[in-house]
């Protein structure tokens, strides 16, 4: 029940930041994890992990063998330590084997025991990476990493084992070298030999260990804290990064329909100033006078008058159109185009294809609905063209990108891990 309440808010929480899924997975652990501290190895294989936990655990459970043997995770909990046996890690052996690895140490462990076998001498480049990483995550998230050096009784003399602890402690000068055998635990416990025991530094690795499992509880809960925190930050940074970034689009979507409503009164202006001359007539309007047959190829009053409202009117087109093209309004909405490619434009599709006479014209561009209807036409069309669709699905995505983060904040707190009594 827990389980599920916390895989659909992590489903939220991932949805906004992805990369945050190892960080989730360790979460997850935390607050699924039982009170007992998690023990795991790392190390290359046939370094003694598996043997070095059965000795600690004073049980051979754990299958030991002379060569690459541990190939899956294997759990044991005894006396209130849940000890993890990983596969061994190898840089030629990429893939499964190394994802168990890697999720006993990174998603399970509270405590990593790095093996390393003494007859091996210094760490190699990969083994350095590793405990690099380690330690680096020791300082974030508080979870120990415990250096040992194991079969150590394989060394010709003291002297000699002497020479590879001190090169690797110079390798790694910030975690303290734990040298053991297991070889020699298992012959003292066996024969009752307490100062081969004692010389086996098993009994003084688990007087290390003990103390750094009692600090398991206070770091886990500041593991806790610090993943939680970390990733509420990442959210609300992007969430006010997004609300910011959709506000900026809006003002912008408004101020453009701003520009455009103003500059299209402006030019409507304009155009009736214009108008005026050609539309003040004084006694009939010759305009109306048709031509009859016998005058069909001469110069009319009734021509003449005709020409000049036609002239008129081309130059409010023009310069409506003018404004248009500014405005990126230029041919129709697909949905709206014919088949004729010349009556395709917002200017024809608002305007009509009539010839105009001066009432026609006063009625357009002189009278208050007349001009608002221009408005709204043009208006309408704005609206429809590329630039402005386009925006207003950045718009809309933008919206959706900020309502995920709203949504992934909302469930986040069931990733909390609850206060241990
Ligand atoms: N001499 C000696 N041999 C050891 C010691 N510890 C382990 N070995 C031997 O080293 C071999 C490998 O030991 P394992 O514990 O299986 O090694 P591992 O690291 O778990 O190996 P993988 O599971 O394959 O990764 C076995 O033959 C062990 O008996 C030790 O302290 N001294
Ligand atoms: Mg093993």
């Amino acid at each position: 029940m827990a389980a599920e309440k916390f895989d659909l808010a992590a489903r939220d929480v991932l949805a906004v930041v992805p990369a945050r899924a190892p960080d989730v997975a360790r979460l997850r652990a935390l607050l699924h994890q039982g009170a007992q501290p998690t023990v795991t190895v790392m190390g290359k294989y046939n370094h003694g992990k598996s043997r070095l936990l059965n000795e600690l655990m004073g049980r051979d459970v754990f299958a030991v063998a002379d060569r690459r043997e541990t190939i899956a995770l294997a759990e044991h909990v005894r006396k209130e330590v849940r000890w993890l046996d990983a596969p061994g890690l190898d840089a030629d052996v990429a893939g499964e084997d190394d994802g168990h690895a890697y999720r006993a140490a990174w998603l399970e462990s509270d405590i990593r025991l790095f093996v390393h076998a003494a007859k091996e001498g210094e760490l190699d480049a990969a083994e350095r990476g590793l405990l690099q990483a380690l330690r680096a995550d020791q300082e974030r998230t508080r979870r120990r990493t415990l250096l040992v050096l194991t079969q150590v009784d394989q060394m010709a003399d003291d002297a000699h084992l002497d020479r590879v602890a001190q090169a690797i402690q110079a390798q790694v000068p910030q975690l303290p070298l734990h040298p053991v055998s297991s070889t020699r635990h298992r012959q003292g416990a066996e024969g009752g030999k307490k100062l081969l025991l004692e010389k086996s530094g098993i009994p003084a690795l688990q007087a290390a260990l003990r103390s750094v499992m009692d600090q398991v509880p206070q770091a886990r809960r500041h593991e806790s804290g610090l993943l939680f925190d970390e990733i509420h930050e990442e959210l609300r940074r992007l969430q006010a990064d997004r609300a910011q970034n959709l506000q900026e689009l809006q003002s912008l979507q408004l101020r453009q329909r701003q520009d455009f409503d103003q500059g299209l009164a402006d030019v409507l202006e304009m155009v009736q100033a214009d108008l005026q001359p050609v539309l003040e007539v004084s006694g009939s309007d010759e305009a109306l006078v048709p031509d009859s047959f016998e005058h069909m190829f001469k110069l009319t009053a009734g021509k003449q008058e005709r020409a000049r409202i036609q002239i008129a009117y081309s130059r409010a087109c023009i310069a409506i159109n003018a404004h248009l093209v500014k405005h990126g309004v230029v041919g129709l909405p697909v949905v709206q185009q014919t088949s004729v490619r010349s009556l395709d434009t917002v200017m024809v599709a608002v305007m009509g294809v009539s010839v105009k006479y001066r009432d026609d014209l006063r009625r357009l561009f002189c009278e208050p609905e007349g001009r608002g209807r221009l408005r709204q036409d043009f208006a309408h069309y704005f609206e429809l063209s590329e630039d402005r669709v386009a925006l207003q699905q950045w718009i809309g995505a933008s919206a959706a990108g900020l309502a995920d983060t709203d949504t992934a904040l909302a469930a986040l707190p069931a990733l909390r891990m609850r206060e241990a009594a």
